[in-house]
Parts: structure tokens; C-alpha cells; sequence
């Protein structure tokens, strides 16, 4: 079999979530990372949907898979040695709850306020548009990107204070639940903890992120102040503890 294609928004934390669950299952594979917007050429124009990550199995008859948790149980399914380490059965309910919750409201609510934050520094957005378009290509696109990403996932003041009120509490429960155990699922590090520490990358700016990041001591003084008090919750310091010993 060809080496299978990971499509991505390079930056994008649900993209991370796949990219890490493969690294970690020892799959061997090719990335194509695009920017928001232009990964429409990767993605709806080949007939695989709009959202990335889309891990392409097969190029001729297009087997393909459109949801990044699938990617992570089928790179599970993929370790050489046939562990299948990272959904322990024992656990099949506990870590379907957590997977619902940090996909359904840690993903989307982590981007919203990540995204507030970077439309205050286009500075900082624009250099991670560069990579790609250019120094000048970003700047001049920069306000077509802020208005269309904006619409798209409702990126206001008011939303990103509701944003930031469902990860504080959502963060309290994932402390709670590290009180009396090492990871989420008890003894070892498993698929929960892998889509926790990703999906929530953009508010706690983890060392070893696998994708561009953008420059965290450029942010505003209050983003700043909200993502080292994410990193000093018990459940920041889990998602950072898990990147540097899983990641
Ligand atoms: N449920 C999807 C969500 C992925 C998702 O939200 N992807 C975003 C990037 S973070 C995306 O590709 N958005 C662009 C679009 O939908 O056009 C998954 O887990 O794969």
C-alpha cells in the first residue's frame, strides 16, 4: 500500500490530534498542509468534504477518512506490534464520553478563543498566513481572512468570553478527574489523553506542537494572562506534562 496522505490546515489543532496519533502509532505517512480557505482544493475538490484532517488511504478508489477521531482509532489499529494501546476496552464508555466532550466543546470553543485572540495581533496571524503566502500576500489578505473566519465561527468579544467560561469549566473537570490518577483513563496515557492535550494546544501553547504555532509572547498581555493560567490549571499542566512525555 502507498504511504496513506494526511490533509491539513497545517495549524489546525484537530489536525495536530491526527498527525500526533499517527506519529505515535509508527504509521508511516505523507502530509499536504494548506492554509483555511485553500484547503478546499485539497479536501471538497477531490470529493472528500470540506473539513481537514482527511487521511486518504487510498488515491485510486479514494478511500478515505473524513473525521479526525477515525483517524486516531484506525492509526491505533495500525501499531506493528498489534497493541492496541491507545483505546483500552476496559474503558470503550469512559473514553467515549471524554472524546465527545473535548471534540464537541474543548475543539471548537479553544479555536473561537485562540482565533479572538490572534484577530487583536494581526501581527501575529499574519506571520502564521506567511509561511505560506507570503509577507506581503498575508498582509494584504489578512483583513478578507479576519472577516471570513470571523463569520464562520461567530469570533466576538461576547463569544469568546462564552468561549472562555465553557474551557474554565471544562477544565475543571478534567482536574478533577487527574486527582486521584496519572492519565484520563487511570495508569496509562490513551486516545483521551492524546485528543485532550491537542484540542486544547491553542490555549496553552505546548512545546513539540507538530504543526506552525503562533508566537505566544506577541499576544495581548490579558491572552497571555489567560493562557498561563490555563498552563498552571491541573489540567493545563496535564495536557503540557502529556506532550512532553507522549508526544
Ligand atoms: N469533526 C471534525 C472537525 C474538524 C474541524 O473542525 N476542522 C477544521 C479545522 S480545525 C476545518 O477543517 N475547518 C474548515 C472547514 O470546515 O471548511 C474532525 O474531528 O475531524
Amino acid at each position: 500500500m502507498a504511504r496513506p496522505l494526511l490533509i491539513t490546515i497545517s495549524f489546525s489543532h484537530f489536525c495536530e490530534k491526527a498527525r500526533w496519533a499517527l506519529e505515535h502509532c509508527d504509521v508511516d505517512f505523507e502530509e499536504e498542509g494548506h492554509l483555511p480557505l485553500f484547503h478546499l482544493r485539497g479536501t471538497k475538490a477531490r470529493g472528500f468534504g470540506r473539513s481537514t484532517p482527511v487521511l486518504v488511504l487510498d488515491k485510486e478508489s479514494k478511500h478515505a477518512l473524513t473525521d479526525s477521531k477515525d483517524i486516531v482509532r484506525w492509526a491505533d489499529s495500525q501499531r506493528p506490534d498489534g497493541q492496541r494501546t491507545l483505546f483500552p476496552e476496559a474503558h470503550d464508555q469512559e473514553l467515549e464520553q471524554w472524546r465527545a466532550r473535548f471534540d464537541d466543546v474543548l475543539g471548537p470553543h479553544a479555536r473561537r478563543w485562540a482565533y479572538r485572540q490572534l484577530f487583536d495581533r494581526p501581527k501575529v496571524m499574519n506571520a502564521l498566513f506567511a509561511e505560506r503566502l507570503g509577507r506581503a500576500g498575508a498582509w494584504v489578505s489578512g483583513p478578507f481572512f479576519r472577516g471570513l473566519l470571523g463569520r464562520a465561527m461567530n469570533v466576538t468579544d461576547k463569544g469568546a468570553a462564552r468561549s472562555h467560561e465553557k474551557l474554565r469549566a471544562l477544565f475543571d473537570d478534567v482536574g478533577a478527574a487527574l486527582e486521584d490518577r496519572p492519565f484520563l483513563l487511570g495508569d496509562h496515557f490513551s486516545a483521551a489523553d492524546l485528543t485532550f492535550a491537542s484540542l486544547a494546544a491553542p490555549i496553552i501553547g505546548p512545546e513539540g506542537y507538530g504543526g506552525p504555532f503562533p508566537a505566544v509572547a506577541d499576544l495581548s498581555p490579558d491572552a497571555r494572562a489567560t493562557i498561563t493560567a490555563f498552563r498552571e490549571h491541573p489540567a493545563g499542566r496535564h495536557a503540557l506534562r502529556v506532550y512532553r512525555e507522549c508526544r
